[in-house]
């Protein structure tokens, strides 16, 4: 039998949120981004993602040379502090530029900002020594059907896609599909569509996916399922665990938090599928909630890695060989029973 993983965990700066939402203020006083990074290690992560701007901060005021050299500051500091960056990511949904879109705007000025800010993302990877690019297409999609192409967004799409990858021949690509919010319709909803945008690059091998399980919900599937497609393609490089209670806005509830038992399957397929076994992390992009008291406010981290840790034990003390038999049986009700009386400790 394979041997066991022992996950790695990480998250990003903007988990330890500050409890703003679009209708009211911030609850909790903002903290420095060295506060955050030591959190992160008092509390036994190992890795942190970053932002291509939590990185280096203003960064379109900043000339390449700046941005690198602020880069090997910050790679000297997480050295110091045993910290590794897992991946890094291009947040193109805030500057002006990509008001209609990043890599898919309809203006070919602002889709040139969007590439060559994604290479100066790569060349920050690359200093952070990580070859992980996550491409989160928040702004790639549509609230006005008539007012784009989605055929040529995919072009534009792979276009960007294509720079990058030649920009740098170690960089791995990792689009994070999610179907709305902030826009109407993405064009890249799910894991399917990112898979199929891959086998449209110069290089798909080095075009894979990660997966939020708050994203497979509001697309209306089942996250244990996404893992085992992606997974299928070798493409699973990354991992953001939380949850959502149905279809409203992205909730980035602590993993586990609404449903225990999608949990379990989502930690089933990572493990009949070795995730981890290539040295991927398990990422919680979750938040705390606008009540949580500064004084708790690594909880919902904590707690997520906790209850992801306590079901890694259900899943491999869950009696496979009588599922099975069941299956074979087709005795799917017993099955449901077996599961729920495993998850309820009977
Ligand atoms: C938002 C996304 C976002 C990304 C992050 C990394 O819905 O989940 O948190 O994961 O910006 O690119
Ligand atoms: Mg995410």
């Amino acid at each position: 039998m394979a041997k066991k993983i022992d996950y790695k965990f990480c998250f990003g700066p903007w988990n330890i949120s500050e409890g703003q939402d679009p209708y009211g203020p911030t609850t909790r006083p903002a903290q420095t981004f060295d506060w955050k990074l030591a959190q992160l290690k008092k509390h036994g992560f190992e890795a942190m993602m970053f932002h291509d701007d939590d990185a280096v901060p203003d960064i379109d005021s900043k000339s390449e040379q700046q941005i690198r050299k602020e880069a090997k500051e910050l790679k000297k500091r997480l050295d110091g502090l045993g910290i590794v960056a897992e991946m890094v990511a291009p947040r193109l949904w805030f500057a002006p530029q990509t008001i209609d879109g990043a890599y898919t705007s309809n203006s070919k000025k602002d889709r040139q900002y969007a590439i060559d800010r994604s290479l100066r993302c790569i060349d920050i990877a690359n200093i952070l020594d990580t070859d992980l690019i996550v491409l989160w297409l928040a702004r790639e999609g549509s609230y006005l059907r008539e007012s784009k192409d989605a055929g040529r967004a995919l072009d534009y799409l792979v276009e960007a896609l294509d720079k990058m990858l030649a920009h740098d021949k170690r960089a791995r690509l990792c689009i994070e599909p999610k179907p709305n919010e902030p826009m109407d319709h993405a064009y890249v909803p799910t894991i399917g569509h990112a898979v199929a945008v891959s086998s449209l690059t110069r290089d798909p091998k080095r075009v894979g996916v990660l997966i939020e399980s708050a994203h497979a919900i509001l697309a209306g599937l089942d996250p244990a399922d996404e893992i085992d497609f992606a997974m299928k393609f070798g493409k699973l490089w990354s991992l953001h665990l939380n949850d959502q209670n149905g279809l409203k806005y992205d909730q980035d509830r602590p993993f586990g938090n609404v449903s225990l038992r999608s949990a379990f399957d989502q930690i089933r397929a990572l493990e009949r599928n070795g995730y981890g076994r290539n040295g991927e992390y398990v990422c919680f992009d979750v938040h705390p909630f606008r009540t949580t008291k500064p004084e708790h406010w690594m909880d919902h981290l904590l707690n997520s890695r906790r209850t992801f840790e306590l079901l890694v034990k259900k899943v491999r003390s869950f009696d496979e060989k009588a599922a099975a038999k069941l299956v074979a049986d087709r005795n799917y009700q017993a099955l449901d029973q077996m599961v729920l009386e495993h998850l309820l400790g009977k």
